[in-house]
Order: structure tokens, then C-alpha cells, then sequence
């Protein structure tokens, strides 16, 4: 999968804001220069997305291993120990084993990605993510034609983690694409947000980021990767099936059971917070919707 269209950097590349800025005009420009379809209009067109600051990316948080509050990622994560850091891939690949970090990062390469990013609650926040094609992972390890599914795993450190005391997701989180899912060029491996490293509560040192699905898909801090035939279980779904299911796309249209899904509060935008109208596959249906063809979306996926 590697370099089709890419627009490399390294971390090294991108090393504060003001770089990222620099960098943001020169993808806008090479973008279209290159003429390339598909992902590359996407990032383009990224650029009239204008990206939540850092602050508020890291400091309103979901990362429940760590507590429930916004704010409890952002003072706890740092409990976390990052380095060294491996991450198990199994079940139907030619290459299973352990993966260190720093092997995977010497093999894969770093990109930016703006995205749009929509959590189930009805926030929304846009960001600069550093990161590399989860199929070109996927590619390294060697997926057997049997595998239909993905199955991911967050790590489970009771001494580092004081939020998995409480019993509010079956411990470990887990979660779970479809193969079609998971090899789509706009899923990624986050390991940066504006070139700097993944802070511990976005879910460093890796996490998975599925750009139009709600926010719980994209798994934090992932110690583990599993191909397999069946439809993975996921933390949500185990903790209430009735409010969330396997696919979990992007949907306006469809109501959670307690509240509507039709608009979002954007992060940041002060204490008389903008909404705005959520869109459909959260504004990636060009890229994505083929892969439901068929599938009753009004049905609460
Ligand atoms: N392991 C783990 N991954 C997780 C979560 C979590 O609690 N634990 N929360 C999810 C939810 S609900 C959201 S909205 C996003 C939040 O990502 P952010 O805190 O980087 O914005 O992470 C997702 N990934
Ligand atoms: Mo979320």
C-alpha cells in the first residue's frame, strides 16, 4: 500500500506548530499538485477544516481506563509507561509475534491526516494526526485470506491505570473492524497529533483512528491485533447492546436511544460552544459508503 499518493514527514519533520502551519500550506498545494484522487482530494479539502488547538485535543478526553471525567485522562495518563512498548499480532497472519514499537516505526511511514473526529456523546473536535495506514500493518504481518475481521486490544495495567478499578467496561477495552474496514486507506495507526508525539490520554504510544465511526471505535494505547473469521466483541457493545453496536458509523439520521445524533458542539469553541449539523459518515461518505451497499442504514448499526 505504501506510497501511492503519501505525503511523508517524520516526526522529526514537524516539530512545533508553527512548522505544522508551514507544513499544512505546502500539503494544500502538493495535494492538488500531484492531481491524486481518492484521499489526497480529502486531505485537500482538510484544509477548510480548521483544526481544534491542542489544548482542548488534550485535555477533554475519553480514556476510561484512567476515569471517567474529561479531565481525568489529562492528570492520570502520564501513569502510563509507553517505552518500551510491543504490540502482538495473531490469529491469521503469516507473521504472528511480538512487535516492538520502534521496529514497527522504522518499517511504516508517517504521514498527516486532518480529520474530523466525532465522539457518540455529540462533540466534535478536527485534528492533525501523525500517522501511518493500519494496512500497511496489516501488509507486514501477512493477512491469510481466511481473516474477515480485526480485533484490537488496549493494554490492562492496574498498577498504571487507577480507572480499572471501577467495572465500567469488561476490562480490557476491545474493539473490532471489518476487513474492508480495516484495510481503507483513510484508517490509520495515530502516533502523533501535530508532529509532536501521541500524548499518554490520546492513547500513545498507538491508537487506531477510524475517521467515520463514532469516537469509541478509535482504540486507545493498542497492545494487541487479532485476524480472525468472526465478528470481534467490542467494550461498548458488551457494556449496553441496545445503545451501541459493531459498526457504529456516522449516522445524523439515526437517534441514540437518549439522546439525537443530528448535530455536535465543537470543541473550543468557548462557553457558548458552535454546533454545527453532523454529517453523514461524519463528512467521509464520498470515501466510505460503498462498503455498506446494502446495508440497511437507518437500522441502528
Ligand atoms: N482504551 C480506550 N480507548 C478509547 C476510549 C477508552 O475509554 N479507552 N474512549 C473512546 C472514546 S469514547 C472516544 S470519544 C475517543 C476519545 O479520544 P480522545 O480522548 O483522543 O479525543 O477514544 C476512544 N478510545
Ligand atoms: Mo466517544
Amino acid at each position: 500500500m505504501a506510497n501511492r499518493w503519501k505525503n511523508t514527514l517524520t516526526d522529526r519533520d514537524v516539530t512545533d506548530e508553527s512548522a505544522y502551519l508551514n507544513r499544512r500550506q505546502i500539503l494544500a498545494g502538493t495535494a492538488a499538485g500531484l492531481g491524486l484522487a481518492g484521499i489526497a482530494a480529502t486531505q485537500a479539502h482538510a484544509e477548510d477544516l480548521e483544526a481544534t488547538a491542542w489544548e482542548d485535543i488534550t485535555s477533554y478526553c475519553n480514556y476510561y481506563e484512567f476515569g471517567t471525567r474529561k479531565d481525568d485522562p489529562s492528570k492520570y495518563a502520564h501513569m502510563l509507561t509507553t517505552k518500551p512498548w510491543t504490540v502482538k499480532i495473531d490469529g491469521l497472519v503469516d507473521n504472528s509475534g511480538d512487535y516492538a514499537f520502534d521496529d514497527i516505526m522504522a518499517k511504516m511511514t508517517v504521514e498527516e491526516r486532518i480529520y474530523r473526529f466525532r465522539c457518540v456523546e455529540a462533540w466534535s473536535m478536527v485534528v492533525p494526526w501523525n500517522g501511518f495506514e493500519l494496512a500497511d500493518l496489516l501488509d507486514l504481518a501477512g493477512v491469510q485470506s481466511e481473516a474477515k475481521y480485526v480485533a484490537f486490544e488496549t493494554a490492562y495495567r492496574p498498577d498504571e491505570m487507577p480507572g480499572v478499578r471501577y467495572p465500567v467496561i469488561d476490562w480490557p477495552y476491545v474493539e473490532g473492524l471489518r476487513m474492508d474496514e480495516a484495510m481503507h486507506p483513510l484508517t490509520i495507526m495515530a502516533t502523533g497529533i501535530y508532529g509532536k508525539d501521541i500524548p499518554n490520554q490520546n492513547g500513545a504510544p498507538l491508537r487506531l483512528v477510524v475517521p467515520w465511526k463514532y469516537g469509541f471505535k478509535s482504540i486507545k494505547s493498542v497492545v494487541r491485533i487479532t485476524l480472525t473469521d468472526k465478528e470481534p466483541p467490542t467494550a461498548w457493545n458488551k457494556a449496553n447492546a441496545r445503545e451501541y453496536g459493531f459498526y457504529s458509523n456516522v449516522n445524523p439520521t439515526v437517534d441514540h436511544p437518549r439522546w439525537s445524533q443530528a448535530s455536535e458542539r465543537v470543541l473550543g469553541t468557548g462557553l457558548f460552544a458552535r454546533r454545527q449539523d453532523t454529517l453523514m459518515f461524519n463528512g467521509y461518505a464520498d470515501e466510505v459508503a460503498s462498503l455498506y451497499d446494502g446495508m440497511d442504514l437507518t437500522k441502528f448499526y
